[in-house]
C-alpha cells in the first residue's frame, strides 16, 4: 500500500550568514529523492518551492519589539506562516509532509504546521542547540533560534507565528556540540532534553536515540523530526554553512534514523544543505539517504 507524501521545498537563506543554502531543495531533488521515496512505497507529490524574498528586498537589521536583533525576521515570519499552512493542509489530507530546506529557521513553520491540530514532540538532530532569542543571539541569524521560537521563549512568547504549543518536556536535542553560553543557561531553566555528543560517545547512538524518541513520544500524537545536516561530522557532510568537528558518523546517522522510522513520525524536514560548499553533491545525497532511512528504508 502506498502512502501519499508531499515534498515541500523552502529555498530560504535569510536565516543564515552563508549564501547558497537556498539551493538546498534543488540539490536534494537532484540527488534522487523522488526515486528513493517511490522505492519505499510512498507516493510522492512534489508541490515545488515556496516563494522566499530575495535578501535585497528584506531588512537585515530588523529589530524586535524588545532590544533584540533578528535579521530578516519579517521575511522569515512570512515564509514560516505559509509553510505552516502547507504542512497542516498536507496532514489534514492524510499525506506525509517532507520539508526540504533551506536554513533551519524554516523549522518554525514546519513545527507550527505539524502541531496545529495535534500534540507533537520534536527530535532535533543538530550540532547546534538553536535556542537563541533575538535578545541573546550572537549573530542575529534566525537559524540559531528556531527551538526557542517554537517553544515561545523570550520575544517569541505568545506570537501567532512562532510559538507552536509544543511542550518543553517533549523536545529532545541530539548530537549537540556547539552551544552559546546564553543558550546553555537558558536551556538549564527548561525541561528540554539535551543529548550531547558526549552522551553518544558514552552510551552509543542507539540508546541515546531511543531516549530522545521516548521524550518526543511521551503523551503526544506523533513526532516531528528535524534533521540539520551539520549534525554529521563535516567529513561526511561538508556542504553546510556552519560545520562543527566531532559529529556523528555515516553509520551512526543511519542507525539513528532507522530507529526513528520505527516510531510514529508525522512530519520531517532536512535542512542546511549548502550545495556551494559541498563536494559533488555528497551532502545532498546524504540528506536523501537519511530521509529514506527515517521513512523506513531497510537494508533487507
Ligand atoms: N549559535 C550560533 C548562532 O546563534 C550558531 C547557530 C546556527 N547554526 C546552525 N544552526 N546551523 O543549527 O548564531
Ligand atoms: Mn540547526
Ligand atoms: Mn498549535
Ligand atoms: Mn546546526
Amino acid at each position: 500500500m502506498t502512502r501519499p507524501l508531499r515534498i515541500i521545498g523552502v529555498p530560504m537563506d535569510l536565516g543564515a550568514d552563508r549564501r547558497g543554502v537556498d539551493m538546498g531543495p534543488s540539490a536534494i531533488r537532484y540527488a534522487g529523492l523522488d526515486r528513493q521515496l517511490t522505492d519505499l512505497d510512498y507516493d510522492p507529490t512534489d508541490v515545488g518551492d515556496l516563494t522566499v524574498a530575495r535578501p535585497e528586498v528584506g531588512d537585515p537589521d530588523a529589530v524586535t519589539p524588545e532590544t533584540g536583533r533578528a535579521k530578516y525576521v519579517a521575511e522569515v515570519r512570512d515564509v514560516c506562516t505559509r509553510l505552516a499552512d502547507e504542512v497542516a493542509d498536507t496532514l489534514e489530507e492524510g499525506a506525509f509532509p517532507l520539508v526540504l530546506g533551506g536554513d533551519h529557521s524554516i523549522a518554525i513553520g514546519s513545527v507550527n504546521g505539524s502541531a496545529r491540530d495535534a500534540d507533537v514532540g520534536v527530535v532535533w538532530f543538530d550540532a547546534h542547540a538553536d535556542f537563541n532569542t533575538p535578545a541573546t543571539t550572537p549573530s542575529g541569524n534566525v537559524h540559531g533560534m528556531p527551538v526557542a521560537a517554537f517553544l515561545g521563549e523570550g520575544e517569541f512568547a505568545d506570537t501567532d507565528w512562532a510559538e507552536a504549543g509544543v511542550k518543553e518536556e517533549n523536545v529532545a536535542l541530539v548530537g549537540i556540540r556547539s552551544i552559546d553560553e546564553t543558550e546553555r543557561e537558558a536551556l538549564r531553566d527548561t525541561d528540554v532534553s539535551v543529548f550531547t555528543m558526549s552522551d553518544i560517545d558514552e552510551r552509543g547512538i542507539t540508546e541515546v536515540t531511543e531516549d530522545a524518541l521516548d521524550v518526543a513520544s511521551d503523551g503526544t500524537d506523533g513526532i516531528h523530526v528535524s534533521l540539520d545536516l551539520d549534525w554529521l561530522d563535516p567529513n561526511e557532510a561538508p556542504g553546510v554553512g556552519t560545520p562543527v568537528r566531532g559529529g556523528v558518523t555515516y553509520r551512526e546517522a543511519h542507525a539513528a534514523l532507522e530507529r526513528t522510522a520505527r516510531r510514529d513520525v508525522r512530519s520531517m524536514e532536512v535542512v542546511e544543505v549548502n550545495p556551494i560548499l559541498d563536494r559533488s553533491n555528497r551532502t545532498a545525497e546524504l540528506a536523501v539517504e537519511l530521509a529514506a532511512s527515517g521513512l523506513g528504508k531497510r537494508i533487507i
